[in-house]
């Protein structure tokens, strides 16, 4: 009998059938990768969190006695667990505990607040909400009580001092032995960066993530003497696979946990532990660039930096190795699937120009104009992508599937690309409703969609608007409902309305009307096209 999970479309049989006879899904499980590892690598660090240090030995039997504690409780395979940790060890000693009970993960961001936390924990109908008791000046217990009185969860499990709910630590308890999930089935949901009212869920299956895991860790030449610093937060997909903490586990090696991005933490753990990758979204590397002049600290072991999560210029990416003294990887990459490298070994030219080429040999790419005709190779159009790590749809969306995919399964990545003569591609623009605030990603309808719940506001269009640091903020263009209000007023209103403070506009302009396109729509260019004018008028 089928007893996956309903609401999550799935690869045609005839797809799946060639995915494994190529020996891309191998009929894996996170749970079981860990184990295997365990037993090759004992001895060797897993991960190293603050002044903790975790063997494969103690991490793979740690998981276990987590997972049991979870049964305990009363968690069972396929229920949706809403997590939100910081990079501690706890994070990964959850995924795996959840992997091995096939209960599923739903990875929130620190930084999500009220707004997105209610909406994840309803929409999956999570029964449990795993969170740290404070992180960032934050204490995300009072997030939980807040959440708990709207949403129906039946525990909140914190790592720490954990007040009124479940401390994480209690749960540790003798192991059980637990039926196996199927690697064909989703192992969790990874979040979309999005371009729609709410935040979209992407289901990946242990199958599909694990290959583009195991294939990025060969990419990036891992194996068990590499060590991965995990700078982003852990939960977002570019360090968790690409091939980030997941990959270092997946090739034996050590994975080290930053608190912060920032170089005075990332740094001294550089030297201390001999990290010799990390990943960075770029407004993070040229921060970096500037800290490593002071020389303070030995970064010397560092052999590989990666970027992604938003377009790296030339000119900072050609800074790279004569700041870090290592290779460049520019990464282009998305949660749905689909995942561009620079190789090691590439020119200069290709690492400094491009943004790499897709993991697999099987990565369908299209690359279209606006009638869905194949542009002329080296012209810029839209990516579309299919293959065996990119979804064929989002969790419990068809409505929304039907206008993201294409009817043969190609997802619409909303990227402006063009293609290199030699199969690279190179990141030209956007065609969705998105801001990538240096890779924090902003849909414009949802914080249009909070900004019309405020009493004074008649008309709301949310565009990006240049930055020199981020690459891009956010403009919210209002028209209010007579006098326009302070606009502190409206920032604090989507502040308490419990929205991620990434998410709050950079900038709010009130006009009387939107300008149109030809059909009537609010044409966002021609807002855009206001704000690199001198002078917005009112
Ligand atoms: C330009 N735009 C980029 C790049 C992502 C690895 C790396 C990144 C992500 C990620 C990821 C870009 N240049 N180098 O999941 O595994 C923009 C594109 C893309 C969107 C996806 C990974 N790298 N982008 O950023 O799901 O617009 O994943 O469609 O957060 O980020 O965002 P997200």
């Amino acid at each position: 009998a089928d007893t996956r999970l309903p609401g999550c479309p799935t690869w045609p049989e005839d797809f799946a059938e060639r995915y494994r006879r190529a020996g891309y899904w191998r009929g894996e499980t996170f749970g079981r990768m860990l184990r295997e590892r365990a037993e090759r690598h004992g001895d060797r660090v897993a991960l190293v969190s603050g002044e903790d240090r975790r063997t494969y030995r103690e991490l793979d039997a740690r998981v276990d006695q987590l997972a049991s504690g979870f049964k305990a409780l009363g968690i069972r395979a396929r229920d949706r667990v809403v997590v939100q940790l910081p990079n501690v060890a706890a994070f990964h000693e959850v995924c795996f505990a959840l992997f091995r009970l096939g209960a599923l993960p739903v990875f929130a961001l620190p930084a999500h607040r009220g707004a997105e936390i209610g909406y994840f924990c309803e929409f999956t109908e999570a029964v449990a909400y795993v969170i740290a008791d404070r992180h960032g000046g934050f204490d995300y217990r009072t997030l939980a009580t807040s959440v708990k009185a709207t949403v129906s969860l039946q525990h909140v499990i914190v790592v720490g001092d954990a007040g009124p709910y479940t401390s994480l630590e209690s749960l540790y308890r003798t192991p059980e032995a637990l039926e196996e999930p199927r690697p064909d089935d989703v192992a969790f949901f990874q979040l979309s960066g999005g371009s729609t009212g709410v935040p979209k869920l992407i289901p990946r299956t242990h199958d599909d993530y694990l290959y583009s895991v195991r294939a990025s860790a060969e990419i990036c030449q891992l194996d068990a003497s590499s060590v991965y610093l995990c700078a982003l937060p852990a939960a977002h997909n570019f360090p968790m696979s690409s091939p980030g903490v997941f990959g270092t586990l997946y090739a034996g090696g050590t994975a080290v946990l930053a608190l912060h991005p920032s170089p005075d933490v990332a740094f001294p753990l550089i030297a201390r532990e001999k990290v010799t990758i990390t990943a960075l979204v770029p407004p993070l590397a040229m921060v970096w660039m500037d800290a490593a002049k002071a020389r303070r600290h030995d970064l010397s072991s560092l052999k590989v930096l990666q970027v992604g999560g938003a377009k790296l210029s030339a000119e900072a990416a050609a800074r790279v190795k004569p700041a870090l003294g290592c290779t460049l990887q520019q990464v282009f990459g998305m949660a749905e699937g689909l995942v561009n490298y620079t190789r090691l070994d590439d020119s200069e030219e290709r690492i400094i120009h491009t943004q790499g080429r897709p993991i697999c040999a099987d990565d369908e790419v299209r690359i279209v104009d606006e009638d869905g005709q194949d542009v002329e190779v080296g012209q810029t159009g839209q990516l579309f992508t299919r293959g065996p790590y990119t979804i064929r749809g989002y969790y419990k969306a068809e409505t929304h599937n039907a206008r993201a995919f294409t009817a043969d399964g190609f997802y619409g990545t909303g990227d402006l690309v063009r293609m290199t003569a030699d199969g690279y591609l190179v990141v030209e623009g956007r065609a969705k409703d998105q801001i990538n605030r240096g890779g924090d990603k902003v849909a414009a309808e949802e914080i249009e969609n909070h900004l019309l719940a405020h009493p004074m506001v008649h008309d709301a269009a949310v565009v990006s608007m240049p930055d020199a640091f981020l690459g891009e903020r956010t403009c919210a263009f209002v028209i209010a409902r007579g006098t326009p209000p302070p606009t502190t007023s409206l920032t604090s209103f989507l502040r308490e309305r419990g929205l991620a403070a990434f998410k709050i506009p950079d900038r709010v302009e009130f006009v009387d009307t939107f300008p149109k396109t030809g059909v009537g729509k609010v044409s966002k260019k021609a807002l855009r096209e206001a704000l690199v004018r001198p002078a917005v008028t009112r």
